[in-house]
């Protein structure tokens, strides 16, 4: 946009006179953050309102990204990054004497989603406006979005992450104009209604009001602003009577209170499924109410909508458009049956069974009564459709309703016309094995779509030294034209440059070690390799992998004091799910290990271990760019891509990983020299399922290192765990090892020891790194964005 430094001192004066009756020097940074952030809506407010109007004017096609999860993290750099003001921002805050990183500190996380997931979900909505595309998101706004992570001796503490507090979010608008009513509960009788179709008579049904509230998602420097829709619940005002005391109103406000109820109760359960069904809900009638102002027939809605189903959370978006079209609208089956199907379209995140999810009837047909008499008619035709065409046993396994359940995944892939994964390896585990049955049925409806990243915010937000020796060296094109980065190939000989880049790296790790002396008391060497796994703590992930091998490292120093090895830092950072024990262990260990090693002198600071607690979006912008090492070492085959991988390799860090997910993708991209990788292939890891060999115990019995490493945790070496440190033993070798660490491990070892090898000549590793950058270009979610845009949703972008 327009603006000279100038006007912007005046406009930010005058936003926070008028908001908060202050003058900028006496101002807090909670305020200065206020007043900019509501300045920055204001600049957007026009193309805002008109890109709406203009979709519906002008007959576009646009998608609507349905998704239980958003992790945007702070949006303030973002906005004014993709408004093409950043740097004048930033220098008129010098100016008039504000230091701008304060501002930006004021800003809290927005964490509505766990991990990946919720994370692509995000960038997806940066990219979308960024390409010019018209897609917008459909989410819920929780009150609470992930909790905060504390560590307290050792152990994870959840507190409740209140970010709304009590003045909401600044970057939302609520449109109480737009709100609508859900039902849930309650009984439906159907009449027939003499023209085909039926007429549903609803009995004491629980009424919701539905209420959005807006986000702008502002495109790159294109004068794009997209819309990300929120949904909050409220108690429609016909139904104040009902809800009379504060007990009564908490059960409905509680619908959009957290992010992922803890499901293991009954009322868990419930929760969740109003959820998912509250927001498919409000965000279909939306659209098929925006969809009629275009004076269109109803049969032809694929036309001008493509609604995504993000995971299968918002699965129910299938028999609840269905419903829309045949109960609100009188449009028969045949013709509901052929638009939804051409409407949605569906990712899958895991191929991990406890993920997908499955739904008791009794549960789903009490909360959703009308929904469970369509998903049990798509059900039953869908039967008569593949009867005799398909052996009955793949029949069975693809219906929707087995055994009592409903399959979430099925109903998603039978009422769409797209299924994809999201790396290369994970859709071909789709097809040949997870999803195979289905594969034979409709072949035509698989795709792979490889993750991507917000290349902006890892490169030009989250790492300003690096961004600016890229600038030095090839110009500044590549800030809006990533492939451009492929042109640092040319420096890969010229010393000098690769000494810059490896001084850039220090800084930022000089910063990292900063922030980790002033938080946890913890002293880091910078020229020590910064080895780095931050991402959800689960058991396929294997932290657990990573501290063996801590272990190992620990005992040889401690047997030879003079050993020759570059200091390593180990920095973790992760939070374990509230009920998952064994992650909690692994974090429980992590932190005694820890403490073990950081006091212990006689190691003489050749190996550090710090675990940084609450892991969000932010720290990762602190954490990455100062990575030397990217532990991506999942179990191959587990990990459905990663994108963390993406963001570290754009930092120049080198990738130690198994071949799962996107690292083989990554390797594809800068080469078998610049990518360290161990362990077993899936193939491998497939022949131990098929053959039922593995044999954890032999492992341990015959491999001494392995063995000396694994009785650390139930000999007394680690203090203050000895539970935790027996159930890993356990889950090691009485239960077998289900991820198979110890038959990884002596590769690993090889691997970290190559590692520890090539640091030491700088020349080289320096090449790796810049390597790495030249190439990450390929991982921007703008291009994956546009192959959903071209190949699922078919909608135009720029
Ligand atoms: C994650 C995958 O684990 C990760 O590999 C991938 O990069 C990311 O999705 C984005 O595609 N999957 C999930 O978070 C997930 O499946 N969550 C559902 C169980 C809730």
């Amino acid at each position: 946009m327009e603006l000279t430094k100038e006007q912007f001192i005046r406009d930010f004066k005058d936003q926070l006179h008028r908001d908060f009756i202050v003058k900028i020097n006496e101002s807090t940074d909670e305020e200065r953050f206020l007043a900019l952030a509501h300045l920055i809506k204001k600049y957007i407010s026009t193309p805002w309102l008109e890109r709406r109007h203009d979709l519906i004017e002008e007959d576009v096609k646009t998608a609507y990204y349905f998704s239980i999860e958003f992790l945007p993290g702070r949006m303030l750099e973002t906005n004014l990054l993709n408004l093409g003001i950043l740097d004048l921002v930033e220098d008129a805050f010098k100016d008039v004497d504000v230091d701008f990183s304060d501002v930006v500190n004021a800003e809290k996380d927005m964490a509505l989603g766990n991990g990946g997931l919720g994370r692509l979900a995000a960038a997806f909505m940066d990219s979308l406006a960024t390409i010019g595309a018209p897609g917008f998101g459909n989410g819920i706004r929780y009150k609470y979005g992930l909790f905060k992570q504390k560590i307290v001796d050792g152990y994870q503490i959840e507190l409740p992450d209140a970010w709304l507090g009590t003045d909401g979010n600044v970057w939302e608008t609520k449109k109480p104009h737009s709100a609508v009513e859900v039902k849930i509960y309650g009984k439906v009788y159907l009449y027939p209604n003499g023209e085909g179709n039926f007429e549903p008579f609803y009995e004491d049904p629980t009424i919701l009001r539905a209420v959005p509230y807006d986000i702008a998602q502002i495109g790159f420097q294109n004068g794009v602003v997209n819309n990300l829709r929120l949904w909050d619940v409220e108690i429609p005002e016909s139904e104040e009577d009902k809800y009379r005391t504060i007990e009564d109103r908490r059960k409905i406000e509680d619908i959009t209170n957290i992010l992922y109820p803890d499901d293991s109760s009954y009322e868990g359960k419930s929760l969740r499924l109003v959820q998912e069904y509250f927001m498919v809900s409000a965000g279909l009638q939306t659209i098929i109410k925006n969809y009629l102002k275009t004076g269109k027939d109803l049969k032809d809605i694929h036309e001008l909508v493509a609604v995504h189903i993000n995971d299968t959370h918002p699965a129910l978006a299938v028999p609840e458009f269905m419903r829309i079209l045949m109960d609100d609208h009188g449009v028969v089956w045949e013709d509901a049956w052929n638009s939804t199907v051409k409407v949605m379209s569906y990712t899958n995140h895991t191929i991990l069974a406890e993920a997908l999810e499955k739904w008791d009837c009794n549960l789903f047909k009490e909360i959703l009564p009308r929904i469970y008499q369509i998903v049990n008619e798509i059900d039953s035709r869908y039967v008569e459709e593949v009867s005799g065409k398909f052996p009955g046993k793949i029949i069975e396994n693809t219906r929707i309703i087995r055994n009592e359940k409903i399959h979430m995944a099925n109903l998603s892939i039978i009422g769409g016309h797209s299924v994809n994964g999201v790396a290369k390896l994970h859709t071909d585990l789709l097809i040949s094995d997870v999803l195979n049955d289905f594969y034979q049925i409709y072949p035509e409806k698989f795709n792979n779509k490889t993750n991507g990243i917000i290349v902006r915010r890892w490169s030009q937000i989250s790492n300003p030294l690096m961004s600016a020796e890229i600038d030095k060296l090839i110009g500044k094109e590549w800030r809006s034209d990533i492939h451009q980065l492929k042109n640092l190939e040319k420096f890969i000989t010229d010393e000098k440059v690769l000494n810059e880049f490896y001084e850039v790296k220090k800084e930022n790790k000089k910063k990292l070690a900063a922030y980790v002396k002033e938080t946890q008391g913890i002293e880091l060497n910078p020229d020590a390799i910064f080895d780095v796994q931050v991402k959800r703590l689960h058991a396929y992930k294997r932290q657990l992998l990573n501290l063996l091998h801590i272990i190992k490292l620990y005992w040889d120093i401690k047997d030879n004091l003079d050993i020759d090895m570059v200091p390593r830092v180990f920095i973790f950072g992760a939070k374990a799910a509230p009920g998952y024990r064994f992650a909690k262990s692994v974090i429980k260990l992590i932190n005694e290990v820890a403490n073990l090693v950081n006091n212990d002198e006689s190691l003489q600071d050749k190996l550090k271990v710090v675990f940084l607690p609450n892991y969000n979006v932010t720290l990762a912008e602190l954490i990455i760019p100062a990575s030397d090492v990217s532990e991506q070492i999942s179990t191959a085959g587990k990990e459905a891509s990663g994108t963390s991988n993406m963001k570290f390799m754009m930092n120049g860090a080198i990738t130690l990983a198994t071949l799962d997910g996107a690292n083989i993708e990554i390797k594809d991209a800068v080469g078998d020299d610049n990518i360290v990788i161990f362990g077993m292939n899936t193939d491998e890891v497939y022949d131990h399922y098929e053959k039922h060999d593995y044999n954890a115990r032999k492992l341990f019995e015959e491999n001494p290192t392995i063995n000396r490493v694994v009785k650390t945790f139930i000999d007394g070496t680690i203090p203050n765990s000895q539970s935790e440190g027996q159930e890993i033993y356990d889950a090691l070798i009485r239960h077998n090892d289900e991820y198979f660490l110890l038959e990884d491990f002596e590769s690993y070892v090889n691997a970290q020891k190559y590692i520890n090898d090539i640091y030491q000549d700088k020349i080289r590793w320096s090449q790796m790194a810049l390597n790495n950058i030249a190439n990450s270009g390929r991982f921007s979610a703008d291009d994956t964005i546009r192959l959903y845009a071209e190949e699922i949703w078919n909608i135009k972008h720029n």
